[in-house]
């Protein structure tokens, strides 16, 4: 039987609720390609969004800035903080306490963290948009920046727009003019990729059929993500994290890398169970809800695709193929079978001689070579044993790259590089593209240990091996794409390891 009383407590609730829908009761929504007629239309309620936050100040939870520094902030956290709130203290101070600088996985945490963290994060500024606009079928539109129709930055965030009065806010002067070498003038709407054609073309999909989750997510993450970032620039933009989210279309960039996962996930990758040890679902992240008020939300809410709140209207087909090493070498993964060699000086308590080779990356091009851990594990050994169906692959990773400043350049990396190989040659034997978004200290990450840049080489080891093209000795070949800035000391602190995983 249902008395007045417990109408009006029912009524009560529902209104309560409405100020804050919980993810799974939400309507699916669908997300756009931002090149697309309705795309478009959501990009116009992006910008009156964008705008409406700007004008807020620093100090509501809802603003632009306080969106931003979410990710980083530009200066350290704690001048962050006091620049913004001064001597003002309440709970949107105790909230940008809380919450900024929390961006995943760049305070060294687990890299596993890098898909769901930005995922919430693209999530609840979606939510807030709705909110300040009033627009409640908003959704974020997503730059498919791997198609080549899409190699350019979105139209509208060009200077061709930067005195339209709806689109003018999406401008940033601060994106890279071409420099002639690896630059291309971004806001003059010239595709990203304008100086890495054929095999270094560095807008292309991951494997979508990769089956290790950690592999899928590191590889994005340094790869294709982190190439975005750094060719959209500037120093001071897109291609730093402090300051990578005060550029409106770090979103779109970032909903596009949500899809991918999604893309990832129908094609049949599995999320992961664990991570360090801890239930993968059960980390919680604290971010601001579409009310402006604080929300710890876990993993588990937005870890299944099936029940998110969005759909996307179109996923890539699935890319690559399952290539992987045969079981009977699976079943010892994780392994390092080669690694760089360690420095030929003596061995001191600083640099025991255990320790892995630091590898400086200058101004010329330089091959290091690869020694085997083991005596059965040449790479002419272990590329027969690569074949279809298994569930390992053998990874190039790049440990604990790092950078005193921004390198400004880029290097490209190849293995087993003859020399003097013609430029056909050298096509066969490219890994992929090592940029540093992500490995530069700062303030929050003074003592930062670098990023691992990751490039899954089974199907390289496979063809070359096919053409007969791999040496007894393995090397890795670094080539910079113009020289590394002044004092930047770039370098591969951990050295380099060909591992199974
Ligand atoms: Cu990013």
């Amino acid at each position: 039987m249902i008395d007045r009383r417990s109408v009006l407590r029912a009524s009560a609730t529902a209104v309560l609720s409405s100020l804050w829908t919980p993810l799974k009761a939400q309507a699916v929504r669908t997300r756009y390609n931002v090149a697309s007629t309705q795309g478009k239309a959501m990009l116009r309620i992006y910008a009156d969004g964008v705008k409406a936050m700007k004008a807020l100040s620093g100090q509501n939870t809802r603003s632009w800035i306080f969106q931003w520094y979410v990710h980083a902030t530009p200066v350290s956290k704690a001048q962050a903080i006091s620049q913004v709130f001064g001597s003002t203290r309440g709970p949107a101070y105790d909230l940008a306490n809380e919450s900024w600088y929390t961006c995943q996985p760049h305070l060294g945490q687990a890299t596993d963290y890098f898909l769901p963290w930005h995922r919430l994060y693209v999530l609840y500024l979606e939510e807030i948009v709705r909110n300040v606009t009033g627009r409640q079928e908003f959704t974020l539109p997503y730059w498919d920046y791997t198609t080549p129709a899409s190699y350019s930055l979105p139209v509208e965030f060009q200077t061709q727009f930067s005195t339209d009065p709806t689109f003018s806010t999406l401008f940033q002067p601060n994106r890279w003019k071409d420099n002639g070498v690896r630059y291309a003038d971004v806001n003059a709407g010239q595709p990203l990729n304008k100086y890495f054609t054929g095999s270094s073309n560095f807008l292309v999909l991951p494997n979508l059929r990769q089956p290790n989750y950690s592999l899928f997510c590191s590889q994005l993450n340094s790869n294709l993500h982190g190439a975005v970032h750094t060719f959209t620039g500037d120093g001071t933009n897109m291609a730093q994290v402090p300051t990578a989210a005060g550029d409106p279309v770090f979103w779109m960039h970032h909903c596009n890398i949500d899809r991918i996962w999604a893309a990832w996930n129908a094609a049949g990758g599995k999320n992961p169970t664990e991570t360090n040890g801890k239930k993968w679902t059960d980390t919680k992240f604290v971010f601001v809800g579409g009310n402006g008020a604080r929300v710890e939300v876990a993993i588990s809410s937005v870890s299944n695709p099936s029940t998110l709140p969005y759909r996307y209207d179109n996923l890539p087909a699935p890319t690559g193929r399952a290539v992987a090493l045969a079981a009977a070498l699976a079943a010892q993964k994780p392994m390092v079978l080669l690694r760089s060699k360690p420095p030929a000086s003596p061995a001191t308590a600083a640099a025991p001689a255990s320790a892995a080779a630091a590898v400086p990356l200058g101004a010329a091009p330089q091959t290091v070579d690869l020694a085997p851990t083991g005596a059965q594990n040449r790479l002419q050994a272990i590329a027969p044993n690569v074949q279809a169906g298994g569930p390992s692959r053998l990874v190039l990773v790049l440990n604990g790259v790092r950078a005193q400043t921004d390198p400004n350049t880029v290097y490209k990396v190849y293995l087993d590089l003859p020399s003097n190989a013609s430029p056909g040659t050298a096509d066969q034997h490219y890994v992929g593209l090592l940029n540093f978004f992500g490995a530069i200290p700062t303030t929050e990450h003074a003592m930062h240990t670098g990023i691992d840049a990751e490039f899954d080489v089974t199907e390289l080891v496979t063809q070359l091996k096919a053409q007969n093209q791999l040496s007894n000795e393995t090397s890795v070949t670094l080539v910079p794409v113009g020289a590394p800035a002044d004092r930047s000391s770039p370098v591969i602190s951990g050295g380099i390891e060909l591992q199974q995983q």
